[in-house]
């Protein structure tokens, strides 16, 4: 063990910001990445954008939002002169955070930090409760920013200013959705959670022009979280240097196998997915 640890000393540990709401209820956003992010040994920092008893999904929430705390939150973060490899924004509770997150990013983002944004704005075709035409269209400001960008298709058509409609795993349509995002100055670019049939596809766009369209059989119900089980496992990856497509691959897996078994041990589709069961896997 000893001669194990010698080794890891040597390697430099990596570091992510969250920015993320924290709803104590629920798996999802802070809940989700914080132990995901550990699990694939980078070290997890949090900035929270809003407390919450539970997520939105739910009949009735707490809601504290966070925006007038953040900026003084964060200069203390200055102060310690942290850096990150990542910088990796979710939920946002407010239009003014879309400012404070673009103020973060320039404070501590150098060239190499990988900036990932999920634009966590809704779901099948309906926005989230907190989430109005402002915050919609202030999000969009962040997409220069990014280095990956991982919408749903609902995500993708407000972002893209289009209307949300079923496009199912049309390439074509999918391959001009993601020029239009590109275009407002995405980087890599996966869309997630397509359904097609039995099988549930992400579109996957590189910087580059690649793109490809990955496909797995539908395991399971929709659960909420997930798609923020899935940007932890990009974003991790995305710092650890795994190329984009593969690292898509297993996250699409990932959550295929925790949705199996969510419905399995019969979890609420609202109470997210039981990822603890399969958590130790993201550590190998
Ligand atoms: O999982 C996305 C998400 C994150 N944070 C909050 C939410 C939701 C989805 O409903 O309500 C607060």
């Amino acid at each position: 063990m000893l001669h194990g640890m010698k080794g890891r000393k040597r390697m430099k540990q990596k570091r992510i910001a969250v920015i993320n709401d924290f709803s104590g209820f629920g798996r999802c956003s802070m809940m989700v990445s914080v132990p995901i992010i550990s699990a694939m040994k980078i070290q997890c920092c949090g900035l929270p954008t809003a407390i919450l008893s539970n997520h939105t999904g739910y009949k009735d929430f707490f809601f504290d939002d966070y925006t007038d705390n953040m900026r003084e939150y964060y200069e203390k973060w200055k102060k310690l002169e942290l850096h990150f490899d990542g910088i990796y924004t979710g939920f946002l509770g407010s239009v003014r955070q879309v400012g404070i997150v673009e103020g973060f990013i320039e404070e501590f983002a150098d060239r190499d930090t990988r900036i990932i944004v999920d634009p966590v704005m809704g779901d099948n075709g309906r926005r989230y409760a907190t989430i109005g035409d402002n915050l919609c269209r202030e999000i969009r400001k962040l997409l220069p920013l990014s280095s990956i960008i991982t919408p749903n298709l609902t995500e993708a058509c407000l972002l893209a200013g289009i209307e949300y409609r079923e496009i199912g795993a049309d390439e074509e349509e999918l391959r001009a959705l993601a020029v239009k995002l590109s275009r407002c100055g995405a980087g890599n670019i996966v869309i997630t959670g397509i359904s097609d049939g039995n099988d549930i596809c992400d579109f996957v766009w590189q910087e580059n022009g690649r793109y490809e369209l990955l496909r797995q059989p539908c395991t399971g119900s929709a659960h909420a979280g997930t798609g923020d089980v899935f940007a932890s496992i990009i974003a991790a990856d995305a710092v650890n240097g795994v190329d984009f497509p593969d690292s898509v691959k297993r996250a699409a897996s990932f959550v295929g196998r925790a949705i199996a078994l969510s419905d399995m041990m019969e979890v609420p589709s609202q109470d997210g997915v039981c990822f603890e069961e399969i958590l130790g896997e993201l550590a190998k």
